[in-house]
Order: C-alpha cells, then structure tokens, then sequence
C-alpha cells in the first residue's frame, strides 16, 4: 500500500532521479558489500582488496576477487527493480540511474542513461591512462594480473577503489541530473560511501522529495521524506505503477 501523499506526488513527476546501490542487485544473485550475513567482504576484507595500495601490494588476489565477481556478474540476470527502472524511463521525461553498481544490469535491463560513479567491473584499464581501456577483458583463465595489449603492463579493473577520484564528470553529472529532477529514489544502498551518499541530502536541499527504498534502515532514513522497507523487487515495480496509475 503506498502512502496516499507520495502515490499523488508520484502522478506528477516528470524526471525522476535513481540512486542505486549494492541491494538492487541482490536479487539477482549478487552479494552486497556490507550486509552481515552475505556481504561479500565478510569473506573478502574491503582493506585488503578494494585500494590502490592492495593492488600495488598483490594484484593477482585483487583480481581473483574481481574475476569472480566478474563471472557473477555474467552469469546473473536483471531482476525486476532494474526492468522497473527501465521500463519507468520509456514513459517519464527523464529517469537518470546514477549507480554505484559496476554490473552493467541497469543497461541490460534496457536503462538508457545510467551514470556509472563507481566504473565497470566489465572494463579492465593500463595503470598508464594513456592506453585504452579495454572492453570486456576477460580475466577468467588467463594469468593474472591481465596484460595491457599497448605496453605489457599489469591491466587493473576499471572501478572506483576508496580514496581514488571518480571518474572524470560522472560526480558533476549527477549533481546536473539532481539538479533537474523534480523526484529523487535513492535504493539498496547503505548511504555511508561519500560523495554518492550526498546526492540525495543534494536533492532535500533544492527542496525534491526523496524516497528511500531499503530493507534496513540507513544514515538517510531520518531526513528522507519517505523511506520504504522491503525490497527493490518488491517495492520499485509498485511505485512505477502507482506513478502511471
Ligand atoms: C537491499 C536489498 C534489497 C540489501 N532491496 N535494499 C570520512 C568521511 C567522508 C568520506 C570519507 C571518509 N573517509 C574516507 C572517505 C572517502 C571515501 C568514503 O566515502 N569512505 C566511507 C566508507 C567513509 N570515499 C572515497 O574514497 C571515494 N573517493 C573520494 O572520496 O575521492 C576523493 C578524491 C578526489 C580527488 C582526487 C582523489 C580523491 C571513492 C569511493 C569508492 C567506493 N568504491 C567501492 C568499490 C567499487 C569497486 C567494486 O565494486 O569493487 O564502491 S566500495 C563499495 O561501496 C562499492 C559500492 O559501490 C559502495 C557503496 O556500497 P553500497 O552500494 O551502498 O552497498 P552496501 O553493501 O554498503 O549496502 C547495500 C544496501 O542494500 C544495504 O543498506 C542493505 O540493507 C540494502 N539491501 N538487499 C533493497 N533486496
């Protein structure tokens, strides 16, 4: 049942703007970063893989962790939170994904203009920037670390590791999306990974309505106007309906 305030706001809005993390994903199958029971660095320490400093230090764990990650990836399918998504965007002015995920579901579920914050688990790069990334490299059954094909250097995956810049305009284009939404989802996400985390206080500032979609509680729950528990697959298809009802 939705909220009969949120369900008529819903009728208006023309751009809706979709923050996406780890939990729309789950339901495909992918385990989520932090969650107690699956969070996939309870069995993989974040420190020891997610930074520049580990890949210096061992490249080859790092990328075994992220080729595993990979053929989950390929292996899982879009689960109804991403074909809401998608389906959403056919009928609005405006429907940007700015997602944390590096899956590539949003696109295959049919999401046109999805914003990657967090970059590709499906591109690998040379440490040198100045070869070209590479698409699809597959680095299950190869030696690892993967090798650039321009200079023979050790390829890296092309993902956001903590304390490195995001990729060149992806930050500015969210806030640009923010700025021209008259509706902000923030889903799955845990809210504590900067600056993703300040879209949607972005967006309760310009005076946009945020709804939080979650099975937990997070650091956004007390300031968004609605949070939602349950779901992504449960709830998104819903509120798209409510929204075109
Ligand atoms: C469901 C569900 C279902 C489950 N339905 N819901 C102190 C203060 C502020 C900031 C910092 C600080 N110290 C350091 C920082 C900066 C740091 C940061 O934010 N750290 C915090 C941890 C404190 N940020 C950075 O370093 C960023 N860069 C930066 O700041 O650069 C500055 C700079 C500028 C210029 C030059 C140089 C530097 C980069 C952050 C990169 C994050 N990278 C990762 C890895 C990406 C690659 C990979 O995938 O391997 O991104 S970390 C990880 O966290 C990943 C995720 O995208 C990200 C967010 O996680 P997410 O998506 O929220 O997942 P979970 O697991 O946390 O939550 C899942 C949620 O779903 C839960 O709430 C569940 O309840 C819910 N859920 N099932 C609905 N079915």
């Amino acid at each position: 049942m939705i909220d009969p305030d949120l369900g008529r706001i819903l009728k208006r809005v023309r751009r809706v703007v979709v923050l996406t993390g780890a939990g729309v994903s789950a339901e495909s199958g992918i385990p989520t970063f932090r969650d107690a029971s699956s969070g996939l660095w309870k069995r993989f320490d974040p420190e020891s893989l997610a930074t520049p400093e580990a890949f210096q230090r061992d490249p080859a764990r790092v990328w075994e962790w992220y080729a595993h990650r990979r053929a989950m990836a390929a292996e899982a399918s879009p689960n109804p939170a991403h074909r809401a998504l998608a389906e959403w965007e056919r009928r609005l002015d405006g429907c940007p994904v700015v997602t944390q995920n590096v899956d590539g579901l949003h696109q295959r579920a049919g999401s046109r203009d999805v914003i990657e914050l967090h970059g590709s688990l499906l591109r690998s790069r040379c440490l040198d920037p100045r070869h070209p990334v590479e698409e699809g490299a597959d680095a299950v059954g190869v030696d690892l670390p993967p090798r650039c094909q321009t200079c023979g250097g050790p390829l890296r995956p092309d993902v956001v590791w903590f304390g490195e810049a995001l990729p060149a305009g992806a930050y500015e284009a969210a806030l640009a999306a923010v700025a021209e939404a008259d509706f902000l989802l923030s889903v799955g996400t845990s809210s504590l990974v900067q600056p993703a985390a300040s879209l949607p206080l972005e967006a309760l500032e310009r005076g946009v309505p945020v709804v939080e979609i979650n099975i937990e509680p997070t650091p956004l729950t007390p300031v968004a106007d609605w949070s939602l528990r349950g779901t992504a697959g449960e709830i998104l298809p819903r509120l798209a309906a409510a929204a075109s009802s």
